[in-house]
């Protein structure tokens, strides 16, 4: 294996020639980004050999998600290898430019958001940590859709990310798993047993690909993030009904069947949509448990499941994989022949779960007899799981129907999966303290009472070796330079900038950096959406999905607001300020989409507006992803983390602001609660309703909206240009958003915290003057972000979920 330049360039010229086939010089980018990629995939399995140890001491954590957003590996696997600088300058003198290579990398968007991005963390602190922790999920063939903007709007493109397939996937024939759906369940009675044979289903083959996790300076430990693919069981087409010349019946059956791994997030809002997520959802879930129970036998040397529980621990992410519940049950009873009791012993000892919302409309329900029809087995097993926990409960809880009605797991004709999670797990956790608080008090009050030492907190982190030492080079460099090198295994160490908060020319420093990365970000955009940005001004940035609780209506009516005054005293606005805005709307969600339609058309109108567009300037950036973000956040000058108190579980783009020197304009909402108290409020600048406040209103029916238009005149001017002639002739397209505010009384309070926002905005205008005061704050921000590290999060759930060792910070070296 190589391990320098010479013998890498060898190495390197090798694989190229054995893999592709040809010389450097024949070779195009992809083959050259191909041959690197695997020849660090060598690499890996170099080291991994080697590993002898097993610091878990064999436990296995499987982290079950639907989402998997992994960005780009390519960059940061070097990073991790520590070999960046030798590849670079061995493919320098080969005549190849290592970034040509890292850009042919795609960036699958196996995911949606933050609940997809935190899954990728915790597996990259897994391995950092030593900790023998996979992932399991779906290789959609389609990642979420790639966001075109057309003439202001969001035009959905399919994201064909394996188009010219994925060089670090490994397809894994030989352990494909068969998953069953549909068909009828024949009960026996045999010598005093009941027997349950699942007859007449359908199968599908689940197929799956291998990707390698490995992190920073522990190239032993290589994890795996194991993605399924569905295909169809016998051959690839009914050969009679070929032959008949029917051929549409011939591929029918293959093309229902690889529809599971089609796309993520299929429209669920008809019959056929939500089959097929809820075939998704089983599928991850029998191939992943299939596949475990195979494994845990044949390195257990066992055929018995009676210790599973001691060496396999189970995470589901979100409800999406709750059938591992039922499933897991179903293997002990039907297949193990283990009694019920023992049976859900080991279950729940197996599995934990993790709440990432508090959206009603999130929580997820599915209709019953769709489930009886897909998976009757399954079905059965959670009807009998109910009816214990109901006997159970109403001894307890016999006079207090509210807590029996609450809690059952069928309601109104449908299963309620988080209802089922809690039930069937042996811990629930919230992520973010305000959220697990949320939680308890409210959303599962019922739960807490009766099971209250399930639920704890484990408030959300994020990889800062992606985020800030990989994504920010300029930035990490300094902090090297500063505080020595053991941040970046030990994340906690940055406080240590601290001692630099009144070096002036160490904070000269930092804005330095903070420039140049505005220049990088803005030559993106004008290379890629012909938009000049100027880096000179304040960059103020909200990139996130686009969802009303998060508000990015609010963050318009603002600049708005910024707008007229520069009309009516051109004098008013002090400085440039940019105003950044990414993220995508759900296909199905017309008012994100009028949002998105609102953003760009303030871009045009203040662009257009000779007075103005020197101080003010609002862009979209077209579909916003991990690559995106790893530009955009070393970029901000201002994080707008602005959703309404009590609705945002945690947030993550937050912390990555933060970690790269971004000062949060938020509300006290999610994870922001925290990171109030890591960096004191004095260096963040909170506004608006606090979380109690909101739910006092909320209990009560609401708030006047309307009294504060009328009370407001500035408020009044920015809500009514989104029905008046301000737009030209967009006037009628922005009435959803209106009528949300004033008629349909304003749900995320908008309005409410409109003028608090605007006086924190001011605030932080004034003090973009003061140089020094502002690098200060910054800095702080950076020193304190340690606690954000997702290797602080997985050592929590480690510690107390878990219950596995890890590899600690005395014995890192
Ligand atoms: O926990 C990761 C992430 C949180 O940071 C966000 O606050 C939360 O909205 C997100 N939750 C989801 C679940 N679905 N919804 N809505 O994506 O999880």
């Amino acid at each position: 294996m190589f391990s320098n330049k010479e013998s890498f360039k060898q190495a390197y010229l090798k694989k190229l020639m054995e893999g592709e086939g040809i010389t450097a010089e024949e070779a195009t980018h992809w083959d050259k980004f191909s041959a690197l990629v695997g020849l660090l995939k060598e690499k890996m399995s170099y080291h991994k050999a080697m590993n002898t140890i097993s610091i878990s001491q064999g436990k296995q954590i499987y982290y079950f998600s639907l989402e998997f957003l992994i960005g780009k590996l390519l960059l940061n696997y070097l990073v991790n290898f520590k070999i960046e600088g030798l590849v670079r300058e061995g493919l320098s003198e080969l005549n190849i430019n290592l970034d040509d290579l890292l850009e042919q990398e795609s960036d699958p968007g196996l995911g949606n958001g933050g609940l997809g991005r935190l899954a990728a963390c915790f597996l990259d602190s897994m391995a950092f940590l030593g900790i023998e922790g996979h992932g399991n999920g779906i290789r959609y063939k389609y990642g979420l859709f790639e966001q075109k903007i057309v003439c202001g709007n969001q035009v959905e493109v399919a994201d064909n990310w394996l188009k010219n397939g994925y060089p670090w996937e490994m397809r894994k024939y030989n352990k494909a798993v068969i998953v069953k759906f549909k068909g009828n369940v024949r009960v026996e009675y045999h010598e005093g047993e009941t027997v349950f044979h699942h007859e007449n289903y359908e199968q599908v083959l689940a197929v799956p690909y291998d990707v390698p996790i490995m992190s920073y300076d522990n190239p032993m430990y290589i994890n795996n993030l194991r993605l399924w693919s569905a295909e169809a069981v016998s051959g690839e087409l009914d050969l009679t009904s070929f032959n008949r010349g029917e051929f549409n019946q011939a591929t029918s059956y293959k093309s229902e069947v690889e529809a599971i791994s089609y796309i993520l997030y299929p429209d669920d809002s008809g019959r056929s949509g939500r089959e097929l997520r809820l075939k998704q959802e089983y599928f991850f879930v029998a191939a992943g448990l299939g596949s475990i129970v195979r494994s845990y036998k044949k390195k257990n040397n066992t055929c018995s499941l009676q210790d599973f529980s001691r060496r396999v621990a189970i995470h589901i992410n979100d409800t999406h994989p709750v059938l591992c519940i039922p499933e897991l049950m179903r293997i002990l009873i039907d297949e193990e022949r283990i009694g019920w009791d023992e049976a859900w012993n080991i279950t729940v000892n197996t599995i934990s779960f993790t709440n990432h919302t508090v959206l009603p409309e999130a929580l997820e329900k599915w209709p019953i007899d769709l489930v009886k029809s897909l998976l009757p087995r399954i079905y059965m097993i959670i009807e009998e799981i109910d009816r214990r926990f109901k006997e159970d409960l109403t001894r307890k809880f016999l006079d207090d129907q509210e807590v029996v009605h609450n809690t059952q797991i069928f309601r109104d004709g449908y299963v309620w999966m988080a209802n089922l999670a809690i039930i069937g797990s042996s811990s629930v956790n919230g992520v973010a303290r305000l959220h697990t608080k949320i939680l308890k008090n409210e959303v599962f009050k019922e739960y807490y009472r009766i099971f209250g030492y399930k639920f704890s907190n484990k408030t959300n982190g994020v990889n800062h070796r992606r985020f800030l030492l990989a994504a920010n080079p300029k930035m990490s460099g300094l902090i090297t330079e500063a505080i020595g090198p053991n941040w970046k295994e030990d994340a906690e160490e940055l406080k240590k900038l601290k001692k630099f908060k009144d070096d002036h020319s160490f904070l000269e420093q930092i804005a330095k950096v903070k420039y140049e990365n505005k220049c990088r970000l803005a030559e993106k955009v004008r290379s890629k959406q012909g938009l000049v940005l100027d880096p000179s001004s304040i960059f103020d940035v909200q990139v996130k999905r686009v969802h009303a609780y998060k508000r990015q209506l609010l963050n318009v009516l603002k600049i708005m607001h910024l707008y007229n005054q520069a009309i009516d005293d051109p004098e008013s606005l002090t400085g440039s300020q940019t105003f950044i805005f990414g993220g995508k709307a759900a296909p199905g969600y017309h008012y994100a989409k009028v949002v998105i339609k609102l953003i760009n058309a303030l871009s045009q109108k203040i662009e257009q507006d000779p007075n103005v567009n020197q101080k003010l300037k609002v862009v979209f950036i077209e579909n916003f992803n991990v690559s995106q973000g790893e530009l955009i956040y070393p970029a901000a000058d201002i994080s707008e983390q602005i959703s309404t108190a009590s609705k945002e579980a945690s947030g993550t783009g937050n912390m990555k602001f933060m970690m790269n020197g971004a000062l949060t304009l938020g509300t006290l909402d999610g994870a922001n609660v925290e990171i109030n108290e890591a960096v004191g409020k004095e260096n963040i600048f909170i506004f608006g309703l606090n979380a109690d406040q909101v739910l006092d209103y909320t209990r009560n029916g609401g708030y006047k909206p309307w009294d504060e238009y009328h009370a407001n005149p500035d408020i009044r001017r920015c809500v009514d240009h989104l029905r008046s002639g301000f737009f030209d002739n967009l006037g009628e397209e922005f009435r959803v958003l209106y009528d949300s505010l004033l008629i349909y009384n304003d749900e995320f309070f908008v309005l409410k915290d409109f003028q608090s926002y605007l006086e924190m905005h001011a605030k932080l205008q004034k003090l973009y003057l003061n140089r020094d005061a502002w690098n200060r704050i910054s800095l702080i921000n950076i020193a304190e972000s340690g606690i954000f590290s997702s290797d602080r999060t997985i050592r929590d759930y480690a510690d107390w979920i878990w219950k596995i060792r890890y590899r600690t910070v005395a014995n890192l070296t």
